[in-house]
């Protein structure tokens, strides 16, 4: 008879995976369970919801080749209770369990519920790090209490030199730690980004599908067509042809955006990242390789790498130091209700108009439309961090939760205060203008900057500065912007001012903006 319960949870599918590391076929039991609570406790995407059961599935099959034991619980199995916990309790009493060993879960109100089995279940409960990340907590915490404030660059150089990731010697290579200035090239016409990889659903995924369709039918999102990778070697393939076709150019487009083109010249690697089927130290090894190859750039590289290594590990890093708190924090003190337009509602504003369409049809949109377009409006417009939290959460395939709070309160909504990034991310529509297409298709005319046909994001950017004038005049990156509106004149003040009060009227009245 088995006493130890090995527990795997949907975002941890690595053969590698610290819970599995001493397991022996034939003898521990692994629970794996699909749960309702896990899908609706925010509704979940059904193509999030479809990647993770069926991600889930293959994995057991896997497992299962492999000589483990799998206790598989299915959704719609008779006597699944719902939840994590009370699957783990179920199994604990079916199997007279007295040893669970579970890897670290990545989100707060999980590791919440673990700390309780214990206790609860009366059996010993070992709890082991995650270790697929380049850096361990314990380090992270240790680089962030020696410091005054938190600089993603800093912690990237750290990082860097202590791995030796993409370094000649004790320097960067290339001659530089950044090559962000180079990375900002709007895309020209005739470049045609290379099509994304799609994975053929097979019988497994197409079960999934079914069973989504079934239980989860009013879920934001379209199921099909589903293409996302749900095995390690889909994943694998889509890190090859990433390499291969999108990375050279990656640096170059990072920034840029396209009307009918979500992926451009991204690596779509998150969602295989974040549910485990890719470490972080193997992409970031691919990327690097190309590059000591002559393959691809160093500007295409060094910005890739940046993301993975820099951005990923440092906002991990500063979820687990500011939680739980860091989910109520609401420095600008916004109140707003997200309006409908987020969820498909009518908008006359085209870029928000492109990226809610795509983010509903292929539960993704790249970081610049996340950050500079559906991001930058809940932050003019004043949206409440909770739901805008809440809606992240929901629409995209790889969002987990310490990933995901880090960008929307830290990164989009300075709601912490300047604790994770040094300035707003706000702008005016010429931004978006400079990086997109989407003007040219818009109600809107992206140079006025006032008036029924000016553009939104013009009017709210300096209405927003406006009204925070008291917590951002003094940030350094703010200065120039600042002395721009002390030199405005009441005329100017007065009319953005105007447009923006009718503009929010409107908009938390439900009319279409
Ligand atoms: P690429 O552009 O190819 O980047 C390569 C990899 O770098 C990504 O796969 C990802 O693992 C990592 N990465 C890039 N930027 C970040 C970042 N800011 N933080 C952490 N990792 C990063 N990423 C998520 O994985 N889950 C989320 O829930 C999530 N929510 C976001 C919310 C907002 C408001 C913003 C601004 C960004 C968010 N990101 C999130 C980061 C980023 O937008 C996505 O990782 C990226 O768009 C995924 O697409 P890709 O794999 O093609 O990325
Ligand atoms: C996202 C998700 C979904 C939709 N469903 C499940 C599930 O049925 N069973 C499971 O173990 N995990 C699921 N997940 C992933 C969990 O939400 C994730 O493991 C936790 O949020 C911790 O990061
Ligand atoms: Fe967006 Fe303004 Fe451009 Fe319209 S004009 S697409 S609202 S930035």
């Amino acid at each position: 008879m088995s006493d130890t319960l090995r527990v795997i949870l949907g975002d941890q599918l690595s053969h590698s995976i610290s819970s599995l590391r001493d397991a022996t076929p034939g003898r521990d039991v692994i629970l794996m369970c699909e749960v309702d609570d896990e899908a609706t406790y925010v509704r979940h995407h059904p193509k999030k919801i479809v990647l993770v059961l069926a991600a889930m599935r293959h994995f057991a099959g896997e497992l299962a080749k492999r000589g483990y034991t799998v206790r598989y619980v299915r959704l719609d199995d008779p006597g699944n209770t719902g939840s994590i916990a009370g699957e783990v309790a179920r199994a604990t009493r079916a199997l007279a369990i007295d040893r669970i060993i579970v890897t670290r879960p990545g989100e707060h109100r999980v590791l919440e519920s673990m700390s309780t089995w214990q206790s609860r279940l009366d059996v010993n409960v070992d709890l082991r790090d995650d270790d697929r990340f380049l850096v361990d907590l314990a380090w992270f915490d240790t680089w962030a209490n020696k410091r005054e404030s938190l600089r993603m660059e800093h912690f990237y150089r750290q990082v860097r030199k202590r791995l030796g990731i993409l370094m000649d010697g004790d320097q960067p290579a290339g001659g530089r730690w950044n090559f962000d200035a180079d990375n900002r090239r709007r895309l020209p016409p005739d470049i045609a980004p290379p099509r994304p990889p799609s994975f053929k659903p097979d019988a497994i995924t197409r079960k999934v599908i079914s069973l989504v369709k079934r239980r989860f039918p009013d879920h934001f999102g379209e199921i099909e067509p589903f293409g996302l990778a749900v095995t390690r070697k889909q994943a694998l393939a889509t890190l090859d042809d990433f390499v291969a076709n999108r990375l050279p150019r990656f640096g170059d487009f990072q920034d840029a955006m396209k009307q009918g083109e979500p992926a451009l010249f991204h690596s779509l690697l998150s969602t295989s990242l974040n549910i485990g089927l890719l470490e972080p130290a193997e992409v970031v090894e691919a990327a690097e390789s190309a590059f000591r190859a002559g393959h691809a750039s160093i500007n295409s590289v060094e910005g890739f790498i940046r993301q993975v290594a820099g951005w990923r590990e440092y906002v991990r890093g500063v979820y687990w130091l500011a939680m739980p708190g860091y989910r109520d924090r609401n420095a600008l003190d916004a109140r707003r209700h997200l309006p409908g337009l987020y969820w498909g509602g009518e908008t006359r504003m085209n870029c928000l108009a492109q990226c809610v369409d795509e983010t509903r049809r292929n539960a993704y949109a790249h970081h610049i439309q996340r950050l500079m377009v559906l991001g930058n409006f809940a932050l003019l417009c004043g949206i409440d961090p909770v739901e805008v939290n809440e809606w992240y959460l929901a629409v995209y395939a790889d969002a987990f939760e310490w990933v995901e709070l880090p960008n929307v309160t830290g990164m989009v909504l300075f709601a912490d205060d300047g604790f994770l990034a040094s300035k707003p991310y706000a702008a005016g529509g010429a931004y978006i203008n400079r990086m997109s297409d989407y003007c040219r298709a818009c109600h809107y005319k992206v140079d006025r900057k006032n008036g029924d046909a000016a553009c939104p994001f013009n009017y709210l950017y300096w209405s927003f500065l406006d009204r925070h004038r008291d917590k951002l005049r003094g940030n350094q990156r703010l200065a120039m912007p600042y002395r721009s509106l002390e030199r405005m004149s009441n005329d100017k003040l007065g009319a953005i001012r105007h447009d923006s009060r009718e503009f929010l009227t409107r908009l938390d009245a439900g009319a279409v903006v």
